[in-house]
């Protein structure tokens, strides 16, 4: 039996000019004036998770079935959910009454079990549709106070993120940029730096550092655009200069020091559809165009995000979200050399078929030449599209099965 797709036109997905610019070549080194910038911070509301700023430290966790010693509270007029974590020094305990129109939230952060006692926050409905609390004090990683803000996403799973960000302005070479630190690993300071991993499942390594590199009042950060948030960096390119940065660990300053370009390799991945967005201590890279070959200061990257990216006929422009995993997970690059990450078209479709009593599972997987995975889903102007239709035919060419829709499991 033979297995035949027809999948969207997305093998051949090359050949397509840059769609997004890069910032113009590498400049040579400015002389090296000393010009520091000190930018004083204030502390400012992150906003909810509808902001990047609160998305980039989200954790998130589900609720648990009600410990037996838990006193519910007296106020509550529905069953409760129970969610329980523990975030820097203190033990969490939540109950969540939850309500479409605005749920409320009994806290224990004493672990006395006990939610019978205090008023419940009431929540906020967000521009995504999740309901916010107001912060709340926790003790963080080194035992000092900070705040946090806990966001229900829906009646079983919460999110939480540091409820504050440390905000200023700088200016350079004329131009005004905002710019905020934001203590992701919750222990107080706003200092710790990139040191070659990306946080997982909210649990991060290092803080953030956002700069709103185009003026546009947002702190970009998704892929196919710009990438102004970051782990806070010992270096960073603003407007086609380098420059050295200092923070002060309690978050209230930073410096900017003009420097000289640092050593530079290249990053050739063989695709010129190739979307990136990869970390070092040198800064967040937006890599697109140029044939899939890039100039990068020399260190250890992390990436961020892989898509392949085309336009159609009519404009419109298609997407496949490729898996950040293995070898495209991290990557070494050495000054003056070239360091090879061939990815993208061709692409092959493979099905997956498994085998369950008498059902047939069948999965989509798409490969790019170097055997990295795609999501089986294209986007089309980033809306996600129906699922690809499959048929199946016999030897003779008979269809047998014809347009079963997967879907997305
Ligand atoms: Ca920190
Ligand atoms: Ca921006």
């Amino acid at each position: 039996m033979k297995y035949s797709l027809s999948l969207l036109a997305l093998v051949g997905l090359c050949g397509v000019s840059a769609l997004y610019s890069q910032e113009a070549g590498q400049k040579e080194a400015t002389a090296a004036a000393a010009q520091v910038s000190h930018v004083a911070l204030k502390a400012a509301d992150v906003g909810d998770s509808s902001s990047a700023l609160a998305k980039v430290a989200a954790g998130q966790f589900t609720a648990v079935v009600k410990p037996s010693s838990v006193q519910a509270p007296r106020s509550a007029t529905m069953p409760l959910s129970y969610f329980q974590t523990r975030i820097g020094q203190t033990d969490l305990l939540l109950g969540l009454e939850y309500n479409a129109t605005g749920s409320k939230l009994y806290i224990d952060t004493s672990g006395s079990g006990d939610l019978s006692q205090g008023r419940p926050l009431g929540a906020v409905i967000t521009a995504v549709s999740s309901q916010a609390f107001p912060a709340i004090p926790v003790k963080g990683a080194n035992g000092e106070k900070t705040l946090i803000r806990l966001e229900a996403l829906g009646p079983k799973t919460m999110l939480f993120y540091p409820a504050t960000v440390m905000a200023g302005t700088v200016k350079l070479d004329g131009k005004t940029y905002s710019i905020f630190l934001l203590d992701a690993n919750l222990n107080g300071a706003y200092n710790d730096l990139y040191a070659g991993v990306l946080p997982k499942a909210g649990q991060s390594p290092h803080d953030f550092l956002g700069i709103d590199l185009n003026n546009n009042r947002r702190f970009d950060r998704d892929a196919g655009g710009v990438a102004e948030v970051m782990p806070v960096p010992k270096s960073l390119r603003i407007g086609g200069n380098y420059y050295k940065l200092t923070v002060a660990a309690d978050g209230t300053s930073l410096e900017l020091e003009k420097m000289e370009q640092p050593p530079v390799g290249s990053l050739d991945v063989g695709a010129s559809c190739a979307d990136l967005v990869v970390y070092s201590e040198n800064g967040a890279y937006h890599l697109s165009g140029a044939s899939g070959k890039w100039d990068l200061p020399a260190g250890k990257f992390a990436v961020g995000s892989i898509q392949l990216l085309r336009k159609d006929r009519s404009g419109a422009t298609w997407m496949l979200d490729g898996k950040v995993e293995g070898k495209f997970g991290s990557f070494d690059v050495t000054s003056g050399q070239t360091t090879s990450l061939k990815l993208g078209p061709p692409l092959e479709i493979k099905v997956d078929v498994k085998k369950s009593g008498s059902d047939l599972a069948l999965g989509v997987n798409i490969y790019g030449q170097g055997d990295e995975s795609y999501g089986a889903a294209a986007y089309k102007n980033g809306v996600r599209q129906s699922p690809p239709k499959i048929k199946i035919v016999d030897e003779a060419g008979n269809v047998v099965l014809n347009s079963t829709s997967f879907s997305f499991g």
